[in-house]
């Protein structure tokens, strides 16, 4: 299996839940590993950068009000499989169509409160991981 790092993102309402160190047992219960973080309280204008994917969207604007909303904490996770594992940690997008026992199902409120982003393939790991974390400060262990 690939090692592979994804970029991680605890979202304002999870961070406002307490609930930070719980999601992050989960990534170690599953063999991530933590190799990169900071808390931060993003711009409108980061916000936008880090999902202009979605700028056509209709729900871009709540996304991003969403997002600045509050602290988020922002994370690199590093394992075999790390993009498809965290994305099966996480759940699906909507909590109400999330799997038992998911991040997502047991502590988000909506779609738009979702608790965390994970990237979706390679490609986008590598743009999100640089988008928030200059290489030299991600480490391999
Ligand atoms: P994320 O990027 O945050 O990890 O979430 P995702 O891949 O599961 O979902 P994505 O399609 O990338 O959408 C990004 C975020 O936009 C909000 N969203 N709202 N109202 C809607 O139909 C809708 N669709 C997406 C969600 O908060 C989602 O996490
Ligand atoms: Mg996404």
């Amino acid at each position: 299996m690939a090692n592979e790092r994804t970029l991680s993102i605890i979202k304002p309402d999870a961070v406002a839940k307490n609930v930070i160190g719980q999601i992050y047992t989960r990534f170690e219960n599953a063999g991530l590993k933590v190799v990169a973080a900071r808390m931060a309280q993003l711009s409108r204008a980061e916000a936008e950068g880090f999902y202009a994917v979605h700028r056509e969207r209709p729900f871009f604007k709540d996304l991003v009000d969403f997002m600045v909303s509050g602290p988020v904490m922002i994370q690199v996770l590093e394992g075999d499989n790390a993009i498809a594992k965290n994305r099966e940690l996480m759940g699906a997008t909507d909590p109400k169509k999330a799997d038992k026992g998911t991040i997502r199902a047991d502590f988000a409120d909506s779609i738009d409160a979702n608790a965390v982003h994970g990237s979706d393939a390679p490609e986008t790991a590598q743009v999100e991981i640089s988008y928030f974390f200059p290489a030299l400060n991600v480490y391999s262990r």
